[in-house]
């Protein structure tokens, strides 16, 4: 049976993702195919300062990228700690499907995409550049992953004055076979230290895929999702019978249970898809958008937050 394909991905910015993913779904084409098209969009875009080019650099002025994928059928590929390749999507991709190896990390990982006719290209934009600089007069390492929650209302309405402050990207798609994948891509967190890794490239953190059950991804301060390898606790949750929502919210409720003054502080939020195609969110602060596409909606929602 054919089902209705659908794709739903974290922030505003998922918009443009998910129009280029839905050019595949709609096609009939296959849901891992449609995930690592989707998230190339901010990848390239050296606008989004948190994604591929143009991502903010690492405090020693280094853009290091993260990025996983997984497939329908529990395959699933890692690159972490990347540098100047512009798809870390596709190189996970690639080593899902030609090495028998899960993650690949920063000069391997790197020899690997140039072995494979990736180009080695500079990422750090001169926005990007200026940005880091003028972190240096400071460097004081604060991730402050929750800017958001300064900018926001509860009711989620953007307060004057506040910059948008775009975040990683995780998308997660069905096709018009009931098949379930996802991408999670990103530079990270802004000048934190070289080596560092959050979430996003860790499978069963930053993003899982049980095509049995659903799908989940992350974003927000990647320490705190891995310590309660927080998109798998959610796919889990929805196995036990919770709609996508309700598994995202115990998810941030385990965070905040296992982190009780930092959850107050920081920002987290999961994404999650069902087999069905219900979909869901939840946040620890006010301002975790994120954006759906299907045959019969194109809509950016606003995530509920436990702050
Ligand atoms: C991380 N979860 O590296 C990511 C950060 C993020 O830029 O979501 N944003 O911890």
């Amino acid at each position: 049976t054919k089902g209705n394909p659908i794709v739903i991905s974290t922030w505003d910015f998922g918009k443009a993702a998910n129009a280029e993913a839905w050019k595949i779904l709609s096609a009939g084409g296959r849901a891992l195919d449609a995930v690592e098209a989707g998230v190339k969009v901010p990848e390239a875009d050296e606008s989004n300062q948190s994604v591929g080019y143009g991502g903010l650099p690492d405090r020693d002025g280094r853009v290091t990228l993260d990025a996983c994928i997984m497939d329908e059928q529990y395959n699933c590929g890692s690159v972490m700690c990347l540098e100047h390749i512009m798809h870390p999507i596709s190189v996970a991709r690639l080593v899902m499907e030609k090495t028998p190896h899960v993650v690949l990390v920063g000069d391997g990982a790197l020899q690997f995409a140039l072995a494979n006719g990736f180009k080695k290209e500079n990422l750090l934009t001169p926005a990007s550049e200026k940005a880091w600089k003028e972190w240096l007069k400071t460097s004081k390492y604060e991730p402050l992953m929750n800017i958001e929650n300064k900018l926001y209302n509860k009711e989620n309405d953007p307060m004057p004055g506040g910059i948008n402050n775009h975040d990683t990207i995780g998308l997660l798609a069905m096709d018009t076979n009931g098949q379930l994948s996802g991408a999670c891509t990103t530079s990270g967190m802004a000048y934190k230290l070289h080596g560092r890794v959050g979430d996003s490239p860790i499978i069963g953190a930053g993003l899982y895929v049980d095509n049995e059950v659903g799908a989940a991804t992350s974003t927000g301060v990647g320490e705190e999702v891995i310590r309660i390898v927080g998109s798998h606790l959610v796919v889990e949750l929805m196995r036990q019978g919770h709609k996508p929502e309700a598994a995202c919210k115990k998810a941030v409720e385990r965070i905040i249970s296992r982190s009780p003054e930092k959850a107050k502080q920081v920002q987290v939020g999961f994404l999650a898809i069902n087999k069905k195609g219900e979909f869901g969110a939840y946040a620890l602060q006010p301002g975790f958008t994120y954006a759906v596409k299907s045959g019969k909606e194109e809509t950016i929602y606003k995530g509920k937050s436990i702050y």
